[in-house]
């Protein structure tokens, strides 16, 4: 018998493999490691539901390397207003990481009741206001923004990822409270240090919407992306980007660049500029992207 269904777990070359109406543990084919395979959590698979083996793995969309995922359909990326304090260059990052695998992301910032005034979240919101990102305020703490943004979460997978301690794992449990995950609280007993996210899982919601949490930050492949490229996934550049001088203006130091003067005017946020023209100079460098 050959059922289809979707890998929501990987443990010790073991696989939960969710079909219709049941969650089996499978092996894989011996084929997939001769071939150098290895199945991720979010592969869509055909298993012998006989002998509980995995025989196919449908081709992906995409794929998270770390840590791996695959058929990502949204990307949910948490910052917290402060504890960490935000890392923009981190969320530029994973935009354009997202954008280039055709993932759509949301920006969600956590912690709001953290904030001393409404500029503090108002200043990272307005970084975002014209990136064409979604941009969430949440709590997980008390619990603000969880329907709201229960509401958006779209059909498919979405996968949460942003700095260590930003909250995924809260926010996780707000969304899916059946199956906790343990938060970076540090335990009592044991004393052992935080529980940062080690191990990847996807969940189910009841309404079939699936949800993962990611241990730290993550990152998706884009090394095959050029310098010139970059600005094509920075919706807010669009509108200037024909008025600059130079055809193929990468709108650093070239002289009369409509986008530099957009943000000379106040037009387009100075420090999403500046990630930007970061990122480009990252690109230059070696293997640059493994170091995120
Ligand atoms: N004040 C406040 N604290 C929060 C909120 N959400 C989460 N926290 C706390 O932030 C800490 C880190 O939360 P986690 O959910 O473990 O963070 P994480 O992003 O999963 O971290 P990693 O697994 O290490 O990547 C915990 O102590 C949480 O209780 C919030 O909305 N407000
Ligand atoms: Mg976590
Ligand atoms: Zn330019």
């Amino acid at each position: 018998m050959i059922g289809k269904g979707i890998i929501i777990k990987g443990i010790g070359g073991f696989y939960d493999v969710m079909l219709d109406d049941d969650i089996l543990r499978c092996t894989p084919r011996g084929k997939f490691r001769k071939d150098g395979i290895i199945p991720m959590v979010g592969d869509r698979v055909e298993v012998n539901t006989r002998d509980a083996v995995v025989e196919n793995i449908l081709p992906r969309k995409n794929q998270f390397n770390r840590p791996l995922v695959a058929n990502i359909d949204y990307l949910g990326i948490v910052v917290s207003v402060k504890k960490p304090q935000p890392d923009l260059l981190l969320v530029d990052k994973l935009i354009l990481s997202a954008a280039v695998n055709s993932v759509k992301s949301m920006i969600i910032i956590n912690k709001i009741d953290l904030a001393e005034s409404q500029t503090e979240i108002e200043s990272i919101k307005e970084e975002y206001k014209i990136s064409g990102c979604t941009v969430f305020t949440i709590s997980c703490k008390e619990g603000t923004g969880i329907d709201e943004l229960m509401n958006e979460l779209g059909r498919g997978i979405t996968v949460f990822a942003g700095q260590s301690g930003v909250g995924k794992s809260s926010l996780i449990n707000c969304l899916h409270p059946y199956q906790k995950q343990e938060v970076g609280d540090i335990s009592k007993k044991a004393k052992r240090g935080r529980h940062t996210t080690r191990n990847v899982e996807l969940l189910v919601l009841p309404d079939g919407r699936m949800i993962v949490d990611t241990p730290g930050f993550s990152a998706m492949n884009v090394n095959s992306i050029l310098p010139e490229e970059v600005q094509n996934y920075y919706n807010e550049f669009i509108p200037y980007i024909h008025e600059c001088k130079f055809l193929g203006c990468l709108h650093n130091k070239e002289p009369d660049c409509a986008v530099k003067n957009a943000v000379q005017r106040g037009k387009l946020p100075v420090g999403r500029y500046e990630r930007y023209i970061r990122i480009l100079e990252m690109l230059d460098q070696e293997r640059w992207w493994q170091r995120w």
